[in-house]
């Protein structure tokens, strides 16, 4: 009962915010984009995880209007990234509830309030979060490709794994969920995996990410398995703001 009204203030006062960790090109090390993690700022509790408020959330319906909080946070970032000519690419995690043809106004509304080239906002949904309706998912996120906005599917592997579904849906990223990247070098069955992943995605014109990298041997282990992209703490943690711009500057 308590979180309940806790939430529904937090929204009004705009205590939740966003994290941003760096995704880098597993050939050349350069930064491709950020992806953006919900934060909850509690008066008194401190900073919490997605873990501890998101399903209570989505259970009192206040869903939608996390995505939307999260949304119009992320466009004004990357806005202000652009701006200082710095532009990074930010990916936006949606739950089931979010892909609807309502989302594709949304998004088209704040690209154009803030005048960010779409292709510096992409999407990422789970396969659990299109399996109900591929149908009806396919259209909302072909609507939203057409705008120049890019799809991932995260957790790739994890969920209910139809590849039907990346025939169906104009996905351009799949994300290797972190459960096979971290065993990627002792474990040759997740190995295999991650490189039939990459072979399956790469036949179909997509990238991948693999998530969770946390060493260097990780990283070479998928740079010879042919990963795209690199995200973990081994590049870095999700930073606030103003830390990741700085994590940018010193790259520079
Ligand atoms: O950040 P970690 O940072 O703890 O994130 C935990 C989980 O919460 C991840 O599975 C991530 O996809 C999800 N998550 C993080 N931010 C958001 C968000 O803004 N919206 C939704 N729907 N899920 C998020
Ligand atoms: O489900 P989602 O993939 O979006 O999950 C992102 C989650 O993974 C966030 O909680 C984020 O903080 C966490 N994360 C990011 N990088 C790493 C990493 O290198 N190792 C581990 N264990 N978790 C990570
Ligand atoms: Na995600
Ligand atoms: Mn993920």
């Amino acid at each position: 009962v308590q979180i309940a009204e806790e939430l529904r203030l937090a929204l009004d006062a705009e205590q939740l915010l966003l994290h941003y960790q760096p995704q880098v090109s597993v050939t050349d090390g350069r930064l491709v984009g950020v992806e953006a993690l919900v934060r909850w700022n509690h008066p008194k509790r401190g900073l919490l995880s997605p873990a501890a408020f998101l399903d209570t959330a989505q259970e009192l319906g206040l869903g939608e209007r996390i995505t939307d909080l999260v949304l119009r946070q992320a466009v004004r970032q990357a806005s202000c990234w652009q701006a200082a000519g710095t532009p990074v690419r930010v990916s936006v995690n949606l739950t089931a509830a979010d892909v609807q043809l309502a989302l594709v106004d949304r998004v088209r509304e704040l690209l154009a309030d803030h005048d960010l080239p779409p292709h510096l906002l992409a999407l990422e949904i789970t396969e659990t979060s299109v399996v109900v309706d591929p149908v009806g998912a396919a259209a909302v996120l072909g609507e939203l490709v057409a705008l120049g906005v890019e799809v991932s599917v995260d957790d790739f592997g994890t969920g209910h794994s139809s590849l039907t579904l990346l025939l169906q849906l104009p996905v351009a990223e799949v994300k290797v969920d972190r459960s096979f990247v971290a065993t990627v070098c002792d474990d040759p069955a997740r190995r295999t995996v991650v490189r039939t992943t990459v072979e399956l995605a790469h036949g179909l014109g997509m990238r991948v990410v693999a998530e969770g990298v946390e060493d260097d041997a990780v990283l070479a282990q998928l740079r010879e398995l042919g990963c795209d992209t690199s995200q973990g703490y081994l590049h870095s943690r999700p930073l606030p703001p103003a830390e990741f711009t700085a994590w940018m500057a010193s790259r520079l």
